[in-house]
């Protein structure tokens, strides 16, 4: 067995999780979560090191008892010691320990004092109170437990949109590398329509021989289970869990294939009677007359929707919902694009939890081919991500500035600063109104009651200074629920007060979510797009946050940072809330009534 440093940190932190329950000494505790941290950043593997005899002791964090136990775990694949807390302490108490908000003393005294070693035990005892009961929980800790665990439940078996894509890309590319005759191959169903969640993914593509795809497909690495391998279908499960479905079609035919394989099932249910009203029947392979049998083939999905009377409607606007009498009227409006956007108002840097220097974040802003971008760094908070104090702050602003002469690109002045639990922020107002762009975000208190949250929220956007609101109900996908509170009162005071709510394009938030930015659209709210980018890298992750404006039906106009590098100055320079007149004459002067 060969070890890799990261199952080797893992076993570590475990270690030290089973100490704690335990209730080991926490110098003891300590020292193996500073090795496995250790160990998760080394650059070479140490089954590499172990096999060479070096000594292992000469890592810091890592003493004689430490490096006994990565060699016996290398050589053997597990340790006597893991095997033995293991098997001291019940069986289940780790598996509780991964429910956020449950720690391992939490996690053992939910074993010892309530009986309980399920995730579905903890959410009845969330329920019927006996949660509440045990030291360091309390009514709000229990709650806010229950809402981790349904926000878990409430994915079932669908995988965020963001792994899903990872997953599809990485398919498609094995078998353009493996079948070369491919003539082309994409992602249909939920996630070209981006959804949030993704079922299964569903690949089409054309191709001179459609089985030897199949069979392509099936031999991939990467498959660890066939399903169906038929001459329409195959279907394989891939070594991540998901299913993909693939099927290819001929050229000529095309069209029909990729709308009816695109979904979603309602939009086609909707599509299909009224197809049937007008004499004609719809499937994957064409539209045929039902009187005289004839089918008709489409070689794009625009003849299809054509032939139908109808203008192609975007994928991500196929719920079944709107989409068809828009069409039919004339109304299907010109999406926003990832070239539409002009900026990146949420970036962080290595001065607070970002992973690169200010330049390298800068560049990537420029790369994306922005004409603006704001460094926002995280306020100090609770103690977080080390956060940038007033002095920090002060003297990151100035640095700015002189960095501002080696750039084309505007490069804005911002803070993303904490929503404290009773709505003020974490910085005076004397500082907040030297920056350009201020981003407030809720990252503490988040188990508050639903009046107590949305009054925290128009405090905060009641301030002159906030440009932003960040991540407005900071659900995590399949980890974290959203936070309690009146969404309509909410978007109707950013509005009223002149302050942007953002769209976090991160993949695990994706928050605001589609149909909360679509009230905000049609309110008015001015939407941003960002990235929140940690990394020089994630700033392509703009696509998901794209993707979620296009559901919300958002053309560019809806978009604060489509606005040109004058048009965005003259908004953060114009008081709140007068300078929502520059974003409504963007929009054609309509205020909304
Ligand atoms: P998912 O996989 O749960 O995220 O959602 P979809 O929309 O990708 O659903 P999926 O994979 O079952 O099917 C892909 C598309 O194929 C779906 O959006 C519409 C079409 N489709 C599949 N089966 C049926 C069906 O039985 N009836 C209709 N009308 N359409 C279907
Ligand atoms: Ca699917
Ligand atoms: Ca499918
Ligand atoms: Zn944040």
């Amino acid at each position: 067995m060969t070890a890799t440093n990261e199952q080797i940190a893992e076993l570590f932190e475990e270690m030290g999780a089973l100490l704690e329950m335990k209730g080991d000494t926490i110098f003891k505790i300590r020292a193996y979560q500073r090795a496995a941290r250790t160990i998760e950043q080394l650059s070479s593997p140490l089954a590499q090191a172990v096999e060479n005899g070096e000594n292992l002791t000469k890592i810091p964090g890592v003493g004689k008892a430490i490096s006994e136990k990565i060699a016996e775990f290398i050589k053997t694949g597990q340790v006597a010691a893991h095997q033995k807390l293991l098997n001291e302490l019940p069986s289940g108490v780790l598996e509780l320990k991964e429910i956020p908000g449950i720690g391992p003393k939490t996690a053992m005294a939910i074993s010892q004092e309530l009986g309980i070693t399920t995730v579905a035990g903890v959410a009845e005892a969330a329920e019927d109170g006996r949660l509440a009961t045990l030291p360091r929980m309390g009514k709000r800790a229990a709650e806010n437990v229950l809402r981790h665990i349904k926000a878990v439940d409430s994915m079932g078996d669908r995988t965020p949109i963001g792994q899903a894509l990872s997953v599809a890309e990485e398919v498609i590319a094995a078998l353009r590398a493996k079948c070369p005759e491919i003539e082309s191959m994409f992602p249909a169903g939920s996630l070209r329509r981006w959804e949030e969640t993704i079922g299964d993914i569903d690949l089409i593509g054309t191709a001179p021989d459609p089985e030897a795809v199949g069979d392509a497909l099936v031999s991939l690495p990467m498959v660890k289970d066939v399903l169906v391998h038929g001459p329409k279908k195959t279907s394989v499960v891939v070594d991540s869990g998901m299913q993909i479905d693939l099927r290819i079609g001929e050229p000529g035919a095309f069209g029909a294939m990729l709308q009816y394989f695109t979904g979603s099932q309602q939009h086609n249910i909707r599509l299909r009677d009224f197809a049937n009203r007008k004499g004609l029947s719809l499937n994957e392979y064409g539209i045929t007359d039902t009187e005289t049998g004839e089918v008709e083939k489409f070689a794009d999905e625009e003849s299809f929707y054509a032939r139908l009377g109808l203008p192609l409607i975007p994928p991500e606007l196929r719920t079944g919902l709107y989409e068809l009498d828009a069409g039919l009227e004339d109304r299907v409006p010109t999406l926003v694009e990832e070239s539409d956007l002009k900026g990146d108002l949420h970036l962080h840097s290595e001065w607070s939890d970002g992973n690169d220097p200010i330049e390298l974040m800068i560049e990537a802003a420029a790369v994306q081919g922005y004409e603006y971008m704001a460094l926002t760094d995280h306020s100090a908070g609770l103690g977080v991500a080390n956060g940038l104090s007033n002095e920090r702050l002060v003297s990151q602003i100035e640095l700015l500035h002189t960095m501002q002469q080696k750039y084309d690109i505007t490069i804005l002045c911002g803070s993303e600063v904490d929503i404290r639990a009773n709505g003020e922020l974490d910085f005076p107002d004397e500082i907040l109104a030297q920056l350009d762009v201020v981003v407030a975000s809720v990252h503490s208190a988040m188990g508050q009651d639903r009046a107590t949250m949305t009054a925290r929220m128009i405090k905060a956007m009641e301030h002159p200074s906030v440009t932003i609101i960040g991540h407005l109900t900071t659900r995590l996908l399949g980890q974290r629920q959203s936070v309690e509170f009146d969404l309509e009162a909410v978007l109707q005071a950013a509005r009223d007060t002149g302050t942007a709510l953002e769209i976090n394009a991160s993949p695990e938030r994706l928050d605001l979510k589609d149909t909360h930015a679509y009230r905000a659209r049609e309110l008015g709210v001015p939407l941003v797009i960002n990235t929140d980018s940690h990394h020089h890298t994630h700033l392509d992750k703009r696509r998901f946050g794209v993707a979620v404006a296009r559901r919300a039906w958002c053309r560019p106009e809806d978009v604060l940072n489509t606005l040109s590098r004058e048009k965005f100055l003259e908004f953060i320079r114009t008081p709140k809330p007068h300078r929502l007149s520059v974003f409504d004459k963007r929009r054609g002067g309509t205020v909304p009534a």
